[in-house]
């Protein structure tokens, strides 16, 4: 239930019953330019999580989803599922989005994209607000929003720009830079500096992990250290973090905190994540067929994250609202028995080499999947809901009071006149 998880875990009364008991829901949503690799990211991540989903768990709000043919993605759709990670269980939804394109107004497709994570807002406070609530209400929010850069220059084009002021105001916005395999080693270095540079210094957009300075802080910072990745304000805000991880050393009771403080630390320090997606098989659509036993042998020796992923189908049987509320059951025996014997990977081929989604040698696909599904997943909650669902909540209950206000104002003259 979503009060009590939230209101346990902000009071600190979180009791290890309920711990049990309660399974984190996390929503996350994927957005950007038409053709930047969006859906192919969600069905990766989806192949990638598939070991690890409970049995009967997965389900998609419309049927075959990741399975037809790629196309342009029309309307939005969701898959969620229920994943163990490290003993621990989560339902997750990703939620695909259509694509920006260049030629139609921005506004109107961002709009659309906004209303989406206000709505789930308004669930929360039309439930929040009834005499006598849904013991059995989930948590909707939108959590994250991968946002899916243009790489077309080396600095936010104006679509981005725009894009990331109003949804940084209303979710947190985590930059994704997607086929990376497209760009060399030197261009990805310098895109993500370029980013970094335009969103934190220039725009100060407030992305997830911005942190405003004053302008003291500012100048200090400019005076006293050269840019850390080209950027001062990360500088600062990476050294106010490593400042409050030492300051806690000693201190047992800031354990906690300092553990957030170091998962911001390699979040800032990776940010934008370098991603690409397996490449599909063209005769199934499914996951290309690449073989560990292929790889050229030093690849052999940098593959890291072992995949025990030989292709087998994503089931769903019942529309995408049920998942969220149903009971989740033993990892699927299926899946636990190929662990050990496949030897395919996600990938793709080229004539001079094969690449691994999942080798943090070759993008930060795994770095993003842990980040998201594992260490930012707590504070990505809590966050939502005690900012963006916050501030969502003020501004709606003021402009209805206001409007109430006017109401009674205008009965008032009418009686008088
Ligand atoms: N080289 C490469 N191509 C990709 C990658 N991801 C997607 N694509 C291709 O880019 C095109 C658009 O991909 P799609 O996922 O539909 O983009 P979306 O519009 O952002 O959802 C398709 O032709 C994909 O096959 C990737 O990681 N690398
Ligand atoms: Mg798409």
């Amino acid at each position: 239930m979503l009060y009590n998880a939230y209101s346990q875990r902000l009071s600190g009364q979180q009791t290890a019953r309920s711990r049990k008991e309660s399974v984190p829901h996390l929503n996350v949503m994927v957005v950007g330019k038409a053709g930047a690799g969006k859906t192919m990211f969600v069905r990766t991540l989806c192949e990638r999580l598939k070991c690890n989903i409970i049995q009967g768990t997965f389900k998609e709000s419309k049927s075959m989803a990741l399975k037809e043919q790629l196309r342009a993605t029309e309307d939005f759709y969701s898959v969620s599922m229920y994943v163990e990670e490290n003993g621990e269980r989560i339902s997750f939804t990703l939620i695909d989005t259509p694509g920006f394109d260049d030629g139609l107004a921005i506004d109107h497709q961002l709009n659309f994209v906004a209303k989406y994570i206000d709505y789930q807002f308004e669930l929360t406070l039309i439930e929040e607000t009834k005499v006598k609530r849904d013991t059995k209400a989930f948590d909707t929010h939108i959590h994250a929003c991968l946002y899916f850069m243009d790489t077309t220059s080396n600095c936010l084009s104006d679509t981005d720009r725009y894009a990331l002021r109003v949804l940084s105001s209303r979710v947190n916005v985590i930059p994704v830079i997607g086929k990376a395999d497209t760009l060399t080693v030197t261009q990805r270095e310098s895109l993500k500096r370029g980013f970094r540079n335009d969103i934190f210094d220039a725009l100060q957009i407030p992305i997830y992990g911005y942190i405003e300075m004053n302008e003291d802080d500012e100048k200090d910072e400019k005076s006293s250290e050269a840019p850390e990745r080209g950027s001062f304000t990360m500088t600062h805000i990476l050294h106010m973090l490593r400042e409050c991880i030492s300051d806690n050393d000693d201190d047992d009771d800031d354990d906690d905190c300092d553990g957030d403080a170091r998962t911001m630390v390699d979040y800032l320090e990776q940010m934008p994540y370098t991603v690409f997606s397996y490449e599909e098989d063209p005769d199934t659509g499914r996951p290309l067929t690449i073989l560990r036993d292929s790889l050229f042998p030093q690849q052999q020796m940098s593959s890291q994250q072992q995949q025990d992923t030989e292709p087998h189908e994503l089931t769903s049987s019942e529309p995408a609202s049920d998942t969220l509320s149903a009971t989740p059951q033993q990892p699927h025996k299926k899946y636990n028995n190929k662990r050990n014997t496949s030897k395919n990977m996600l990938g793709r081929r080229y004539p001079w080499a094969v690449i691994e989604c999942c080798n943090p040698d070759h993008c930060d696909f795994e770095k993003l999947r842990t980040m998201i599904v594992t260490s930012h997943r707590d504070m990505l909650r809590i966050d939502t809901f005690e900012r963006f669902y916050e501030k969502y909540r003020t501004e709606q209950l003021l402009k209805r009071r206001v409007n109430k206000l006017m109401a009674t104002t205008t009965k008032c003259d009418k009686v008088l006149v």
